[in-house]
């Protein structure tokens, strides 16, 4: 996890995101014992070499006493990890309400709650407030942390407030800002009541990037349009000449990991386990976490509607459907969570047999060798998002895929779209009928056109990598603060 030995790192990175990437669980008053979650953002940075990177979050877990604070602290500190302590009530109004349940469904085109209109304008503002206080509770923890030199780059739409809250403390700071989510077009954008402030206080970063052009695009039309500001090939310009870089940055995967994985004995067991037990049918695969934007009860529909048209596949076809369950103590995912059962048992009461069933379904997380082996012996896997910044799943798919070359049914709607699309089959996910047909398509594909399209997308993901996404996004930081220092100095 270090630099390699004789090269020291050059420059200190502060990753601040809303969730560090460990999950803590207190042992005693004054001991923790800590677990690092392996997601794309973790790898990514681990695998990167020129920098020496600190990560700033909440550990997840609400710790009221000291005592408590400064063991965590303390724990995490060997990890390379800073918290920020957010309590129980910050976290309900901040987190669950203006990120989770404000800001994320209208990122994804899925429209501002629908509430009584008094309790609604009432709930919008105590949330908005308590979003910028959880943003300046961050700040205050860069704050304490920063050297001079330091990189600073802040993620998604948990933080939008940081750069400004950063700047205002220090206009030097180095302060890129990256969102994980789409950016929506500025017609959604504008429906939000406080999207000046949102849009002028992300302005404050240096570099501001996103999965895709489009998303990019997006939000220089806002602010053209909310702000009044004038968009350049480079980005956003302020009434005094200021430019904000806004940019595409594609994230992708650390792929070596995953074509590694598959080599491992376990793996290789649990690849051949699964293959006996599907013998003779064709396997497609979901992967998703449990959220409305992933488009799983469409998803299940257009299998549904195949079937129906398709009786020759009935017996020949299996879809594995893996959801983990995501925020569940809100409503709107509970209702998901039945709806999406219920479907999958009537689908398998009307087509399955005594022995077998067309789908299954579980509602749970697989550790990483687990999802390897069923990457790997997938023949379709089938990612319907009805908007998702990027989708990763459909990366890893691919990665795992270089024995089986098998197809990736892809919404046009993921970020992923924009990258895998060449090799993909490209589908409408709203539209059944056309799903259905995809799956229809992928079923009967000839040897060639798979291979064909599987070696265009295999050689992009072992490409594009995670790490790749993070080097280039911090040395454009770099050059985008030595260009404007140009600027000024001229
Ligand atoms: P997510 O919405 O979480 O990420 P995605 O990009 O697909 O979506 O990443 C999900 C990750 O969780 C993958 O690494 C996947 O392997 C893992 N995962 C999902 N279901 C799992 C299961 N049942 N068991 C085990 N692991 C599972 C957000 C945005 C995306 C964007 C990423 C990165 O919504 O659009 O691509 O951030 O920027």
């Amino acid at each position: 996890e270090d630099a390699v030995a004789g090269s020291p790192p050059t420059q200190r990175l502060l990753v601040v995101a809303n969730r560090l990437p460990v999950s803590a669980v207190r042992r005693g008053e004054d001991s923790w014992s800590l677990e690092i979650s392996a997601g794309g953002l973790v790898s990514a940075l681990l695998g990167v070499k020129e920098f020496e990177a600190r990560w700033i979050g909440w550990a997840g877990v609400n710790v009221p006493d000291e005592v408590g604070q400064k063991a965590l602290t303390k724990a995490l500190a060997e990890k390379r990890c800073i918290p920020v302590f957010l309590d129980e009530e910050i976290v309900h109004q901040y987190y669950n309400g203006y990120c989770n349940n404000i800001l994320w469904p209208l990122f994804h085109y899925l429209g501002l709650p629908q509430e009584d209109r008094l309790a609604t304008t009432r709930s919008f503002q105590s949330q908005f407030a308590a979003y910028k206080k959880a943003n300046q509770m961050f700040a205050d923890v860069v704050n304490q942390h920063y050297e001079e030199g330091d990189v600073v780059w802040c993620h998604d739409y948990h933080l939008m407030f940081l750069p400004e809250c950063l700047k205002k403390h220090n206009s030097k700071m180095k302060v890129g800002w990256f969102l994980h989510t789409p950016f929506p077009s500025s017609e959604i954008h504008r429906t939000l009541p406080s999207r000046s402030e949102l849009l002028s206080a992300v302005l404050a970063a240096d570099l501001v990037g996103f999965h895709t052009y489009d998303y990019a695009r997006h939000f220089v039309s806002a602010c053209t349009r909310i702000l009044g500001l004038e968009g350049t090939p480079e980005g956003v310009e302020d009434d005094q000449g200021r430019l904000t870089r806004v940019a595409a940055f594609p994230i992708g995967i650390d792929s070596d990991r995953f074509i590694r994985a598959l080599e491992v004995p376990q793996v290789q067991v649990h690849i051949k386990e699964l293959m006996e037990r599907f013998a003779g049918r064709k396997v497609m695969l979901g992967v998703d976490r449990l959220d409305m934007i992933k488009g799983i009860p469409q998803k299940i529909l257009a299998f549904e509607k195949f079937l129906e048209e398709n009786p020759y596949w009935r017996d020949r076809v299996v879809l594995l459907q893996i959801a983990v369950p995501t925020r569940t103590d809100v409503p709107e995912y509970q209702k998901l969570t039945s709806q999406v059962h219920e479907i999958v048992g009537r689908i398998n009461g009307r087509f399955g047999t005594l022995t077998r069933v067309p789908i299954h379904h579980l509602d749970r997380s697989l550790d990483f060798h687990a999802l390897c082996a069923l990457y790997a012996v997938t023949d379709i896997a089938l990612v319907t998002s009805l908007r998702d910044g990027m989708n990763l799943v459909s990366y890893e798919f691919v990665a795992c895929q270089d024995e089986k070359k098998g197809v990736l049914i892809l919404s046009e709607f993921a970020g992923a779209a924009q990258s895998l699309g060449a090799g993909a089959l490209l589908v409408n996910p709203w539209n059944i009928t056309e799903v259905a047909a995809a799956i229809g398509k992928a079923l009967n594909m000839s040897d060639e056109e798979r291979e064909k399209r599987h070696q265009i997308n295999f050689l992009h993901v072992t490409e594009h990598t995670a790490q790749e996404w993070a080097e280039f996004f911090v040395s454009e930081l770099n050059d985008t603060v030595v260009e404007a220092q140009l600027r000024i100095t001229q």
